[in-house]
């Protein structure tokens, strides 16, 4: 019931980081475009194989970008679409099950509803696949989305096509079209998809080498990454002969590991080190760009967080209060008081100083295990409350209660 929601509330506020107040509302009014790169892990930037760079795009984008590079995903069975539940709501993915699936229906307190009721903004995600893959379709509506552009919107053909849908490159050059039409200011979520397993490509749009570790995943996942990379330095390059860059944030974030686990002894390999529980779980680090319109100069920030942050910040840019128009179990990543701690779906802990999986207390920095030491009592507390309270909100629909109303969109799609 309702007195559920208020603890919950009191937690959220006792575990409230704030913001970072200069950057409060600077960005008001500017179109916001929040990228899926899909199965991008962070261990791809800045790397060469045989000299040569698996990212270069990124590589310089972070130049010109804040780009962190402590950034995990949170992410459970419901991978994309997790990851989008994360971006979208602030509030953890179940612990089994995909909560596209099974909670599509409920009220929910996402970016687009909130920006669209307090600002007037248009909101749309842009996927080439079918619609109704991940229930997309039936959950859309649910968090607020005007418009779904999917498979049916892009002129998919055999040769601009692979696995589930067109080529990156097409498919960014397409969505440009669209955006360029959207009403403004907008804040849409692409989907990108040629980096997913079994990362296949043909043989024209091969831009790297294959490794040769003898695993044909970890050996194929370079060039589709490669492939990835290209294809948004082409839709940067569109966005700004089209006069949208500069005013657009620019948000990007890895959906979820590509490689498993199954493919350690590869990685080892690659990575020219042990693939030791500390360093699996280092591996769930994805990228995660933020641009802001003007930017040009770039900074690497090392503060541990993750997707669950992402929501927060950004209303934080656009002048929007998150705790005041829903509930939020991450913070702004860019507020100086940030806390250097994130937990995974799976109750895994990682913050500066430890990292804490299965029960064992690693060192973060040297790696080593610390027999007989755990957490701190209220970081153990912490991430417990969270992932429940984040449950209980989803199985038994909380956010009804919530004391800003949202209407239900009349999502439109082809
Ligand atoms: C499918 C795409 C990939 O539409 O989002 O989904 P995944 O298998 O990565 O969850
Ligand atoms: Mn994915």
């Amino acid at each position: 019931d309702d007195s559920e929601l208020a603890g919950i509330e009191n937690f959220i506020r006792a575990n409230d980081t704030g913001v970072n107040a200069e950057l409060h509302g600077k960005y008001k009014g500017k179109n916001v475009v929040v990228i899926s790169l899909e199965s991008l892990q962070d261990f791809v930037i800045g790397r060469e194989i045989n000299g040569q760079e698996i990212t270069p795009f990124l590589n310089d984008f972070i130049k010109e970008s804040y780009y962190f590079d402590n950034f995990y995903h949170q992410t459970g069975q419901g991978k994309t679409s997790d990851a989008e539940f994360l971006i979208d709501n602030s509030l953890y993915p179940l612990d089994r099950g995909a909560v596209y699936f099974t909670n599509g229906g409920n009220t929910f307190t996402a970016t687009p509803a909130i920006l669209k009721k307090e600002q007037n903004y248009y909101t749309s995600v842009m996927h080439s696949n079918n619609k109704s893959f991940w229930n997309r379709d039936m959950m859309y509506p649910s968090l607020g989305y005007d418009r779904y552009y999917n498979e049916n919107d892009y002129k998919v053909t055999e040769d601009t096509s692979i696995g589930w849908g067109l080529k990156d490159q097409y498919f960014f050059e397409q969505s440009v079209e669209k955006m360029k039409e959207m009403p403004k200011p907008f804040y849409t979520r692409m989907l990108s998809l040629t980096n997913h397993y079994p990362f296949e490509l043909g043989e024209k749009d091969l831009m790297i080498e294959k490794l040769k570790t003898g695993d044909q995943t970890v050996d194929n996942y370079v060039t589709t990454v490669r492939y990835l990379d290209e294809s948004i330095k082409h839709f940067v390059e569109e966005m700004k002969a089209s006069g949208l860059y500069d005013n657009t944030i620019l948000v990007m974030y890895g959906d979820h590991y590509g490689i498993s686990e199954n493919h350690n002894r590869a990685m080892s390999e690659v990575l020219g080190k042990e693939i030791t529980p500390v360093e699996h779980v280092k591996l769930q680090q994805v990228p995660f760009f933020i641009h802001l319109p003007g930017q040009t100069k770039g900074e690497t920030i090392h503060k541990v967080a993750g997707q669950i942050d992402v929501k927060p910040t950004i209303l934080n840019l656009l002048g929007v209060n998150a705790n005041k128009t829903s509930i939020n179990f991450g913070n702004d990543i860019l507020s100086p008081k940030h806390k250097d701690f994130v937990v995974f779906r799976d109750g895994t802990i990682v913050t500066d100083k430890y990292i804490y999986k299965n029960e064992k207390m690693y060192d973060a920095n040297t790696g080593e295990e610390l027999e007989g030491q755990k957490p701190p009592k209220e970081d153990l507390a912490k991430a417990k409350k969270s992932l429940e309270y984040s449950n209980s909100i989803i199985y038994k629909d909380l956010l009804r209660f919530f004391e800003v109303k949202y209407e239900r969109a009349k999502t439109k799609f082809e």
